[in-house]
């Protein structure tokens, strides 16, 4: 399955860091893409993007996939089954290797991303589906326990990764504990307070990592910072 693909890249690579590729200019999104490459497991673009670069999705996708193994698309899917269906099939076939998917409209609505993945993933290479047990953002309303009820349902349903907050500890260690079969991918670390080792320490995988990267002096330099980083403290 995907998790497999990613984690076996992970290994060979020598990296878990994921670029959250938030910046409006594409001709400096690229250059940063292209300054980091080296140091990345994947590149992490939300929907909006290709359309405020004034791209294709297709176009966007093949050229990203010329620097980094995987692009995934933080399309945060909370939709009922059908509408999250047809958004999936039009993501996967426009060459996405994997979609991040909320939990909270229910299981069948993360299942239908999964059938999705399983049918755009025929011939082409495996598909993935993250889904987001809690957020990072301040004052967010993932209790503890819908945290715990998403990351059963991530169990049971066997997703590719789980989301889960870089900079809330606690919260982190929980959702690792009830689903400890599923690799935790962690935002929330560098600029929005969280760290590496902590993150690490309660169960997190790899880090998705944006701003600290995006507006360093030298983004190639802080990109290799932060995957030897997340290397040391995950023990690769
Ligand atoms: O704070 P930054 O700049 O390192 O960027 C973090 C990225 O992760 C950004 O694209 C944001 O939209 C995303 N994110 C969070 O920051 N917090 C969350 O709880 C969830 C996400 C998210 O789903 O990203 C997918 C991993």
């Amino acid at each position: 399955m995907f998790r497999d693909a990613f984690e076996s890249k992970a290994v060979e690579r020598g990296t878990r860091l994921v670029l959250a590729l938030d910046e409006k200019d594409y001709k400096k999104a690229f250059q940063v893409l292209k300054a980091t490459s080296k140091y990345l497991l994947a590149v992490k673009i939300h929907p909006e993007m290709p359309l405020i670069w004034n791209k294709k999705h297709s176009r966007v996708v093949a050229k990203f996939k010329e620097q980094v193994p995987f692009v995934i698309l933080d399309a945060k899917l909370a939709d009922i089954g059908a509408s999250n269906a047809f958004k999936s099939d039009y993501y996967f076939s426009r060459g996405y290797d994997a979609i991040i998917c909320h939990g909270f409209p229910g299981k069948e609505s993360v299942q239908a991303v999964q059938a999705s993945a399983q049918q755009a993933a025929a011939g082409k290479g495996e598909k993935g589906v993250f889904l987001l047990c809690a957020m990072t953002s301040p004052g967010h309303l993932f209790s503890e326990e819908t945290a715990e009820k998403l990351a059963k349902m991530a169990e049971e349903l066997n997703v590719d990764c789980i989301i889960a907050p870089g900079n809330q500890y606690d919260l982190l260690a929980k959702i690792h504990s009830f689903a400890p079969n599923i690799p935790i991918a962690s935002p929330g670390i560098g600029t929005q307070g969280g760290d590496t080792k902590k993150a690490a320490e309660s169960g997190t995988r790899y880090a998705i990592v944006g701003r600290s990267i995006l507006q360093a002096g030298k983004p190639g330099l802080e990109a290799r910072r932060t995957r030897n980083e997340v290397n040391e403290v995950l023990k690769q």
